[in-house]
């Protein structure tokens, strides 16, 4: 198009505008508070892990992830308008008992229209992906697998305390998902669906009778360096709008580095037992480094997951994006 096209267009826009003011007119939006998508303080998540982390490791049967516990609840009672607690005890594939708790923070909860965000919060018992055989028995800080996807939604969840959404949202941490079978013993004590203990009860037993939501968000290794997003294979077949709706948003903030618009290999995890039990299409945000068999990165169940790679940008890009998505939710 040249000038002389484009200007008329732009004028005509201009008179459009100036005759519609009032409700609906974009302009008006734009002086308005509560329209708005507030701000993902990436200092408060970073924070938030750092706490966990200072526990020590998250493993059900310690004093650790007991104290964690009682903490991640104390701080979603400041947070939410309603917080719910099940404890349970979940049988884990070498026959221990676990003592275990999902923790789980509502808001809006009259809202029919409802959207669920979760992470795990307990801690790999091993570091079974250790070069070093000596080195895999004991357990990780999980800084980045536990900790990062539950700092980033105690953010979130702080951001909706001072700004609610429009829509319903329910917060969910989920308790033993990284109990499975280690790599030590797989061939010894194989159990099919020993990992995600937590959230595979709570598909059984939701806290609330015939719970739904529209869609699930899974955090889950949100807050490494230089993290890479790929579209993972289950949240593709199952929620594949949701990828698509989370990934563009992405992109426009301009976090498009962080949310690789390819596809990724499928993950066992959460939002596997959201979808199977309860019927509520979810998506995986999960770091992949494509270069490993394993599929994640190098810190993945090792010594190496610690502070020391947790990133705020890269929480940023991660917090920010679902806020994004959150907030331009329109209630039923
Ligand atoms: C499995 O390793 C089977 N799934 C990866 C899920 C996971 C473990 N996420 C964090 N830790
Ligand atoms: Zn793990």
């Amino acid at each position: 198009m040249n000038k002389a096209k484009v200007f008329p267009v732009i004028l005509a826009c201009i008179l459009l505008s100036c005759g519609n003011k009032g409700a609906g007119d974009p302009l008006a939006v734009t002086n308005n508070q509560s329209g708005t998508t507030p701000g993902f303080n990436a200092d408060s998540a970073y924070a938030y892990i750092e706490k966990q982390v200072n526990f020590g490791p998250r493993v059900p049967n310690t004093k650790e992830h007991q104290l964690c516990g009682d903490y991640l609840i104390s701080e979603l009672k400041r947070f939410a308008a309603e917080v719910y607690v099940q404890e349970m005890t979940l049988a884990a594939y070498n026959g221990a008992k676990l003592p275990c708790r999902n923790i789980i923070g509502s808001y809006n909860p009259d809202k029919k229209k409802r959207i669920l965000l979760f992470a795990h919060w307990d801690t790999r018992p091993y570091a079974d992906q250790e070069a070093d055989p000596a080195k895999r028995h004991t357990p990780i800080d999980g800084a980045d697998d536990g900790a990062s996807g539950v700092g980033v939604l105690l953010e979130i969840a702080r951001q909706f305390s001072l700004q609610a959404p429009e829509a319903g949202v329910d917060i969910i941490f989920f308790d033993a998902e990284d109990y499975g079978v280690p790599e030590f013993e797989k061939a010894v004590n194989y159990t099919p669906n020993s990992w995600c203990l937590g959230s595979q009860f709570w598909a059984k037993n939701p806290h609330k009778p015939g719970y739904r939501a529209e869609y699930g968000i899974l955090f889950d290794m949100v807050g490494a360096r230089h993290a890479s997003f790929y579209k993972e294979h289950t949240s593709m077949r199952y929620a594949a709008r949701i990828v698509e709706k989370v990934w563009s948003a992405a992109r426009d903030l301009g976090y498009g580095k962080f949310f690789i618009n390819a596809n990724g290999g499928g993950v066992l995890d959460d939002h596997q037992f959201v979808i199977e039990g309860r019927g509520i299409p979810s998506i995986d945000i999960i770091n992949y480094d494509m270069e490993n068999a394993h599929g994640f990165a190098d810190y993945w169940h090792t010594h190496k997951d610690t502070m020391d790679n947790i990133d705020k940008e890269t929480l940023k890009g991660v917090g920010q994006t679902v806020l994004e998505v959150i907030y331009k939710e329109q209630a039923l």
